[in-house]
């Protein structure tokens, strides 16, 4: 540990949704769990002076700057944690590898394959020096999802047959809903596709061990034109009242089908114009011996059905993830107490500094971030050649 006595002292890079779920991450891991090392919350980083400064105050932090490039060199920080729209990812954390810092970046871990390839190859050269680097797919740390992939790897579905995931928001129904970063290509890289297909395509690779291999897509962007933004730009923004507008340069929605090395078939939808939903993300995992079904909206359960059973007691079964046997749980509170939406990234910051701690590898590592960058790419390709078979690069080459 480059740290002092342990301590890990951390500098964040941005400050809005992102940047509030990891400072409260921040804020809690060393109050619940009993680790190698203490997180300190050292400096924050934005472009505005007066907002960053602001924010360092309600997210607690130390202190504030902002320039990035001043935090990721700084002596005194150890982890460099990215919370930056996407097309600031490589160039950050290139530069905090370069500067010997563990680095954990929020996914997509970059707006193109180029710019996560040279991520993941400084990330591996950056290792042999002793700087750690992850991705933030922080679903995979909620404690039902991680009980999914135990399960899985016990062999209790037997063959993987088929992966179901959808990821359905609602936040830009309406055509005034204004332009803002998501919605803009040169920021966000994609739209629907890399924001929350992502999730759901690191999710189902998590759970059941298996890559997806080769893709055949549809996107769309139902409205193509949106009133420009206020200053705000997050998913409450508000059109600023004048009649100009600009081009959505992003998908809308992104469905695809997909085979994956294990044999198993995958179908996946990620889609802002599922209306009524507002974040609904379902997983399900059909297998020769049984099915596991993952709900965000109940996700302190998993639904399971266990074909091995006398076939008269055969059904759906429901199991409350809230025992400290379960992972993450130990932690919390008693049986049936349940856990929500900021607790995987509190379990997210765990992982993280046990591993930074202790040495180990983190995964996601860049290199996996990098594996699900290239399915994104494969399923742009796809969907830009009619739903052409195509198949997803190694990510090795
Ligand atoms: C917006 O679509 C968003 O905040 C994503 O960027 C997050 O990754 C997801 O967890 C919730 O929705």
């Amino acid at each position: 540990m480059s740290t002092t006595e342990n301590e890990l002292r951390v500098g964040m890079v941005g400050y809005a949704f992102m940047g509030a779920a990891h400072s409260q991450a921040w804020r809690t891991v060393n109050r619940v769990y009993d680790l190698p090392a203490r997180a300190r919350m050292v400096a924050v980083c934005g472009r505005d002076a007066g907002k960053v400064a602001e924010a360092a105050d309600r997210l607690g932090w130390e202190e504030h700057t902002t320039d990035w490039r001043e935090l990721v060199n700084r002596p005194d920080i150890d982890i460099v944690d990215i919370c930056t729209p996407g097309d600031s990812h490589a160039e950050i954390a290139l530069a905090a590898l370069a500067a010997g810092k563990h680095v954990l970046c929020e996914k997509p871990l970059a707006n193109t394959v180029a710019e996560a390839r040279e991520m993941a190859a400084a990330a591996a050269t950056a290792r042999a020096g002793g700087a750690l680097s992850m991705c933030g797919f922080n679903y995979r740390r909620v404690p039902a999802v991680a009980l999914m992939r135990q399960l899985v790897a016990d062999g209790r579905l037997g063959e993987i047959r088929h992966v179901r995931a959808s990821y359905l928001q609602d936040w830009i129904v309406d055509p005034q809903f204004p332009l803002v970063w998501r919605l803009r290509k040169e920021v966000s890289g994609s739209g629907a596709l890399g924001d929350i297909g992502a999730h759901i395509i690191d999710l189902t690779q998590y759970v059941t061990g298996q890559q997806i291999t080769g893709v055949s897509a549809v996107t769309e962007t139902f409205v193509k034109e949106r009133p420009l933004p206020t200053e705000s730009s997050g998913l409450a923004a508000q059109a600023d009242g004048a009649t100009a507008t600009g081009p959505v340069t992003v998908d809308d929605a992104a469905v695809f089908v997909a085979r994956l090395d294990g044999g198993a078939l995958g179908t996946y939808e990620a889609t802002r114009f599922a209306t009524g939903r507002k974040n609904a993300l379902r997983v399900e995992i059909n297998g020769s011996l049984g099915t596991l079904a993952f709900d965000l909206e109940r996700l302190n359960e998993l639904e399971y059905y266990d074909a091995t059973r006398p076939v008269a007691e055969q059904g759906f079964s429901r199991i409350l993830v809230t025992e400290s046997e379960h992972p993450y749980l130990s932690a919390w509170w008693p049986p049936g107490h349940i856990i929500g939406y900021e607790h995987s990234f509190t379990h997210q910051m765990r992982d993280f500094i046990e591993a930074v701690a202790t040495g180990a590898d983190p995964s996601p590592s860049f290199a996996e971030a990098l594996q699900v960058q290239l399915v994104l790419d494969a399923v742009v390709q796809s969907a830009e050649l009619g739903s052409s078979w195509t198949k997803v690069e190694p990510a090795l080459t």
